[in-house]
C-alpha cells in the first residue's frame, strides 16, 4: 500500500505543471460561483437551427469580449457510468471516477483532499452545493461531508410545487432565481456550485416554455435536446441578471461546465441527420467536448483557447487563480492556463485525444484527415500506455482509500465527516 502511494505521489508530482504568473493568484478571494449545465455538448455553441442559435446566452459569452470569459473548446468531459457524480468528484478531486458504477456511491466512505477543503484551510472559503433534487441522489448527503462541503441546498429548500418541477426535479429557471437569496446568504469568499437539471435526458419541457422549434428528426431525444438547452441558456441569462442585481456578479469568479454528453451513441442516425455529418468511432469521440468557460474579475477574458483539457484539469486550474500552489497535492490534471498544461486528454475507458491524433477502439487516428494511422510512433504508444498507467494510479488511489495516508502539507487538516450536517429548512 504505502509503495503504491509513493508510486503515484511521483507520477503526480512529475507531471506538476508550475503556474501561469500573469493567472496565479489574480482570483485570490474572490467569491466563485460554479455553474453545471446538464448534460450540456460543445456542439450546441453557435450551433444554428433553422438559421436561429439555440444558445445565444452562452454564445454571447464566447464572442462578446466585454463580458471576458475565456471559452476552452477543446475541453472534453471524462465521465464514465456515474455520469453527473463523476464530473463532480473528477472536477472537485482531480481524481478519475471509475470504470464501472459511481465513485459517489461505492467509495462514499473514502477519504479524499477535496478541492473545497483546500480553500476552506488555505483561504478561508465556505463552499455549498445547490441542486434542485433530493439529498440522496448520488449519494451526495453523505459523499458532500467526506468533501468537506460546508452546506448543502437540496430539494427541500425549494418551492417543489407541481409548476416548478419537471422531469427529474427543479425547473432551472425557479432553482437559480430560488438560489440566489440563498447565495447571498453565505459567508463570504464562497465556493458555490450550481447544479442545473432541466436538460436532462428524455429532454423534456412544457410546451409553454419552449421558444424554439424542435428540430424534426423523428427521434425524441435529439428532438428534445435543443428545447431544453435553450430553456437553460435562458435559465442561465436570467441569474446573470439577478447575480448583477444581487451585487454577486461583479467580484466573483464564474466557471460554467458541461458535465457530459446528453446524446448517447443511441441516437447516431438523428444525429448525423443534425450535424450533416457521418458519426464515426473518432466522430462520436469529438461530440464529447463539453464547454468550460471562465471569467476571472480583473483578468482579461482570451476568448477562445484552443488547448486540449479535460475535466481533471480544473481543480488545479482553480488552486492556481487563487494562488495556492497545487504542487502538494495528489492530482492527476494540471493548470489549464500553464504554459507546460499536458496535451493530451485520456478518457475513462483508456482512449485518449490531443490537438493532432486521437486514440479510440484501438486505433490511432489523423485528427486532420481522420484517417487510420497505420504506423504510430513511439510517443504515440507511449502516450497510449501513460494514459493507462494514469487511469490505473487513480483506481489504486481510490480502491485502497489512499488518501487516508497522504499527508499534503503540514497545514492540512483531515476532513471529518462528522463537521458536516445539511438539516432539513423550516417547514
Ligand atoms: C440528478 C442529476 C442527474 O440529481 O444530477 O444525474 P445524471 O443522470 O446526469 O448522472
Ligand atoms: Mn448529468
Amino acid at each position: 500500500n504505502s509503495s503504491d502511494l509513493i508510486e503515484v505521489e511521483n507520477y503526480t508530482k512529475a507531471k506538476y505543471a508550475d503556474p501561469n504568473p500573469d493567472y496565479f493568484g489574480m482570483g485570490s478571494g474572490k467569491n466563485i460561483i460554479k455553474i453545471h449545465l446538464e448534460s450540456f455538448q460543445s456542439f450546441l455553441i453557435d450551433y444554428k437551427l433553422n438559421g436561429e442559435e439555440v444558445t445565444p446566452f452562452l454564445n454571447s459569452l464566447v464572442h462578446d469580449s466585454s463580458k471576458n470569459f475565456t471559452y476552452f473548446d477543446n475541453f472534453f468531459h471524462q465521465t464514465e457510468q456515474g455520469k453527473t457524480a463523476d464530473a463532480e468528484l473528477i472536477m472537485d478531486t482531480s481524481l478519475y471516477g471509475l470504470s464501472q458504477g459511481a465513485a459517489f456511491v461505492t467509495k462514499g466512505k473514502n477519504t479524499f483532499q477535496s478541492l473545497p477543503a483546500i480553500m476552506h484551510q488555505q483561504q478561508g472559503y465556505t463552499s455549498a452545493v445547490f441542486h434542485g433534487d433530493g439529498k440522496s441522489f448520488w449519494n451526495r448527503d453523505k459523499i458532500y461531508k467526506r468533501l468537506g462541503i460546508d452546506q448543502f441546498y437540496y430539494d427541500l429548500y425549494y418551492n417543489m410545487s407541481d409548476e416548478n418541477v419537471i422531469n427529474y426535479g427543479l425547473k432551472d429557471k425557479p432553482f437559480f432565481k430560488e438560489s440566489v437569496p440563498m447565495l447571498k446568504e453565505l459567508k463570504q469568499p464562497f465556493y458555490a456550485h450550481m447544479i442545473t437539471l432541466t436538460n436532462h435526458h428524455p429532454f423534456i419541457l412544457d410546451e409553454e416554455e419552449a421558444t424554439i422549434a424542435s428540430p424534426e428528426t423523428g427521434n425524441s431525444t435529439v428532438d428534445g435536446y435543443f428545447r431544453t438547452a435553450r430553456y437553460l441558456d435562458e435559465a442561465l441569462a436570467q441569474f446573470f441578471h439577478d447575480l448583477k442585481e444581487a451585487g454577486l456578479y461583479d467580484d466573483s469568479i464564474i466557471m460554467i461546465y458541461g458535465d457530459h454528453y446528453g446524446i448517447s451513441s443511441n441516437h447516431k442516425k438523428a444525429m448525423e441527420e443534425i450535424l450533416n455529418e457521418e458519426i464515426t468511432p473518432l466522430e462520436y469521440a469529438e461530440l464529447q467536448r463539453v464547454p468550460l468557460m471562465i471569467r476571472i474579475p480583473g483578468v482579461d477574458g482570451q476568448g477562445i483557447n484552443h488547448e486540449y483539457a479535460g475535466m481533471v484539469d480544473v481543480v488545479p486550474t482553480l488552486l492556481h487563480i487563487l494562488g495556492i500552489d497545487a504542487k502538494d497535492y495528489l492530482l492527476f490534471g494540471s493548470d489549464l492556463f500553464s504554459k507546460n498544461h499536458r496535451s493530451y486528454v485520456p478518457f475513462r475507458n483508456g482512449d485518449f485525444v490531443t490537438a493532432e491524433y486521437s486514440y479510440i477502439k484501438g486505433v490511432f487516428y489523423n485528427n486532420e484527415t481522420k484517417e487510420p494511422i497505420t504506423n504510430p510512433t513511439d510517443k504515440m504508444v507511449n502516450t497510449r500506455d501513460t494514459v493507462l498507467q494514469e487511469l490505473g494510479f487513480s483506481d489504486k488511489l481510490l480502491n485502497g482509500d489512499l488518501l487516508r495516508f497522504y499527508t499534503p502539507n503540514k497545514e492540512w487538516k483531515p476532513i471529518d465527516a462528522r463537521d458536516y450536517h445539511y438539516g432539513k429548512p423550516e417547514e
